[in-house]
């Protein structure tokens, strides 16, 4: 009985170990996102990007997509972010998402980041928004995979996940947002549906970030939950 507040502490301060080693934090899935409100990455002011399409080109820059994918602009089977046509109603017909014709989105980041205009984004977020034909046969679920890379190599996979709600007229209650922060930096993503050439995403973002703020809190209450059980054992 003694022992359970130091377990506690213990417990504490493993949960915020990601943050003191530099291993990513992972923030997926997310669901419901509407708007970039919804985002779980804390970017600082300015140094950011947000790839909303809504251009109707890829705008931002400091990104490269391999893989088929073209913009797909305002329509009955445009499954845009809910919030970019102006009104959060659950549909985003009325505005514009990255359409995948290939199982695999393979997007690279620049290195323009920092102080020196030369380091990786630490943040990198996208809203999966839509699968249509699935194998050809059925429509509107299928597996999806999504993994992130840093400079040295795997960070977060997110395994195999079943995703889909069976509509592909550009609802959004399913969309889902993946992403991490890495402190050393995020130099991949790719996003996969191994069954479906026919999907769509959205909101790629990505630039600094800091960690959430709850993180710090905790590792605050990890601290005092050790020096409580040390003061404890001590008496
Ligand atoms: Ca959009
Ligand atoms: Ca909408
Ligand atoms: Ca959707």
């Amino acid at each position: 009985m003694t022992s359970k507040p130091l377990f506690m502490a213990l417990g504490l301060l493993l949960s915020v170990i990601p943050a003191l080693s530099g291993a990513a934090t992972y923030y997926g899935p997310v669901n419901p996102y509407v708007s970039f409100d919804d985002s779980p990455l804390s970017f600082v002011g300015g140094q950011y990007r947000l790839e909303t399409w809504d251009s109707n080109s890829v705008g931002t820059g400091g990104y490269t997509i391999t893989g088929k994918a073209e913009v797909h602009a305002p329509g009955i089977y445009t499954d845009s972010v809910d919030g970019d046509d102006g009104a959060i109603d659950g549909f985003g017909t009325q505005g514009h998402s990255l359409y995948v014709s290939s199982n695999d989105l393979t997007i690279d980041f620049d290195a323009i980041w920092g102080e020196q205009g030369d380091e990786l984004p630490t943040a990198v977020g996208i809203v999966w928004t839509d699968v249509g034909f699935v194998n050809d046969t059925t429509v509107g679920y299928g597996p999806l995979t999504f993994v992130a890379y840093g400079p040295s190599g795997q960070l977060v996979s997110d395994g195999v996940r079943s995703i889909g709600d069976g509509k592909v007229t550009g609802e959004t209650g399913e969309d889902t947002f993946f992403g991490l922060y890495h402190e050393g930096g995020i130099s991949r993503i790719v996003i996969s549906m191994p069954t479906s050439v026919d999907w769509e995403v959205d909101h790629l973002q990505f630039g600094v970030a800091v960690p959430e703020p709850s993180t710090y809190a905790l590792m605050g209450l990890g601290l005092l939950g050790v020096a409580a059980a040390a003061r404890r054992r001590r008496r």
